[in-house]
């Protein structure tokens, strides 16, 4: 009988309201199942709330400084337990185990890039126009902020929020993806251990319709990081704009890789299969489209589609693995419905195009790297996300229309240009319409240390990573210190 999890709520692991539970499987293995996970409520999200707002106003008095040594004690803690979190996250995941490794890698650079941060967290203080007068600025806690992360990276995603919002002076409640539920246990079970305050961190497990839902309406929690799907995003932004919420999306992306005719093809290659299969294909970041220049289009397409076919599918525990399984059946249901689309459109399909069959991949949401060629500016697989391991190959003249293809899609996260000229790498970098371009790598890679967003409907202007994510989760207050003695009167008495 598989083991039954909690929610994380006011200091202690509690069962829902409700009594009801969902089961984590196993993408690879259906019949392996990681655990039974509470289906919270609303009344569950309103006690997480009540928590959390007595443990904002303890932490927001503790030092940065002092927050930050929390968050070195959790980067320490995620250090130690990288391996044993690797493999829970694949077996929930099914993304390979190197890949799961890089997730944590990519907490644990967070968390310390975080606990330095604790004695950095840097206002303003500028000349005032006034003789005699002090004019500065700087930053307060929000108070309680609501994060609710997708299943694709278990656990960077959480912690590309949660650190900055911790060293911040906020407390958090995580409401992580259902398919994904525990990683984000173990990630809530490193904090307390590194001595974060209990009442600072809540956890509630649960759907997005439900438990997602109750704690964007709630009306205690100013501040909202959501990461997911345009379309939910959508609706998280409707409540948050009418809720006068903070709110920071981070969603789609349809990411092209161009390349050249005077590009090294064999570097490009290895970036396109890493881009657009690596995490089967589920990464905001994932390349989902190939640009190619006419004169090498042939000869790299044969070359993609060779490569794609020796790519094994598995077990991501499995190190022979190299691509993972999709996470649930309505993912493979929905990669189904592109490649249906697809050849509607009169698309040709290279290679790939349905799931594998058999003892070893017949009982995981398995699909073959797909490619498809022809593909035309405008139709559906070029435009819309697919997130599963399709490749949509689009022919182009030259780098304009390479840039003109890139930018002719609503989302804007990340492209990649290869290419041997260095007057095409810089014209690129400024003309793509991205919020991230690699020069000679493909579209994922983001470090933790550097603003991660998009442009267009990626994103609503927010970064997570680096230091822009540190201003989402702060409130600015300026303060004027008049010293002259008598009324100065701005804009009027100094002229
Ligand atoms: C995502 O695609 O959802 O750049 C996040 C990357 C990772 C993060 C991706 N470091 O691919």
């Amino acid at each position: 009988m598989a083991r039954t999890y909690r929610n994380f709520i006011a200091g202690e692991w509690v069962a829902p309201v409700a009594g009801d539970y969902f089961e984590n499987r196993n993408p690879a293995r259906w019949y392996d199942v990681v655990g039974r996970f509470p289906e919270s409520d609303a009344r569950d999200v309103a006690r997480a709330v009540r928590a959390a707002t007595r443990g904002a106003v303890a932490w927001a008095a503790t030092p940065a400084p002092l927050r930050g040594e929390v968050l070195k004690r959790v980067g320490d803690g995620l250090t130690k337990k990288k391996e044993e979190i690797a493999r829970a996250m694949t077996r929930e995941m099914g993304k390979v185990l190197a890949e799961a490794r890089g997730d944590v890698q990519e907490a644990i650079d967070t968390a310390y890039y975080a606990a330095s941060e604790g004695r950095r967290l840097f206002g303003h203080t500028v000349p005032s126009e006034l003789r005699n007068k002090w004019a500065m600025s700087f930053r307060r806690p929000i108070g309680v902020a609501g994060l609710i992360t997708p299943f694709n990276f278990p656990l960077a995603i959480p912690t590309w929020k949660m650190f900055p919002a911790l060293v911040c002076g906020n407390a958090v409640i995580l409401k992580p993806a259902e398919d994904t539920p525990l990683t984000a246990t173990l990630l809530v079970e490193v904090l307390l251990e590194s001595g974060l305050p209990p009442d600072v961190v809540q956890l509630v497990h649960g759907r997005g319709e439900t438990a997602g839902r109750a704690l964007v309406e709630h009306p205690d929690v100013p501040v909202i990081s959501f990461t997911g799907s345009t379309e939910t995003g959508a609706l998280v932004g409707a409540t948050c704009g009418r809720m006068h919420k903070r709110l920071s999306l981070e969603m789609g992306g349809k990411n092209a890789q161009i390349v050249l005719n005077d590009a090294n093809l064999d570097l490009a290659l290895e970036g396109v299969l890493w881009g657009a299969f690596g995490t089967t294909g589920q990464r905001c970041t994932a390349t989902s489209r190939l640009i190619l220049q006419r004169k090498i289009h042939d000869r790299f397409l044969r070359m993609v589609c060779d490569a794609a076919e020796n790519l094994r599918m598995g077990d991501g525990l499995d190190a022979k693995t190299h691509v993972g399984p999709l996470i649930n059946e309505a993912a493979r249901d929905k990669v189904e419905r592109y490649v249906d689309i697809a050849k509607n459109e009169g698309c040709v399909l290279e290679t790939g195009g349905n799931a594998p069959r058999g003892e070893r991949l017949g009982r995981g949401w398995f699909f073959r790297p797909t490619v498809f060629a022809g593909v035309r500016p405008g139709m559906r697989l070029e435009q819309e996300e697919v997130f599963g391991p399709v490749l949509a190959v689009i022919r182009v003249k030259d780098l304009d229309e390479a840039i003109k293809v890139n930018n002719d899609v609503r989302y804007g996260l990340s492209s990649s240009l290869y290419t041997a000229d260095l007057d095409s790498g810089f014209r690129a970098m400024t003309a793509l319409e991205t919020g991230i371009t690699y020069v000679n790598a493909p579209t994922i890679g983001a470090e933790a240390h550097l603003p991660f967003g998009g442009v267009k409907q990626t994103g609503n202007g927010h970064r997570e990573g680096g230091w822009q994510v540190y201003d989402f989760f702060s409130e600015t207050k300026v303060v004027y210190v008049d010293y002259s003695g008598h009324l100065q009167r701005a804009q009027i008495d100094n002229r």
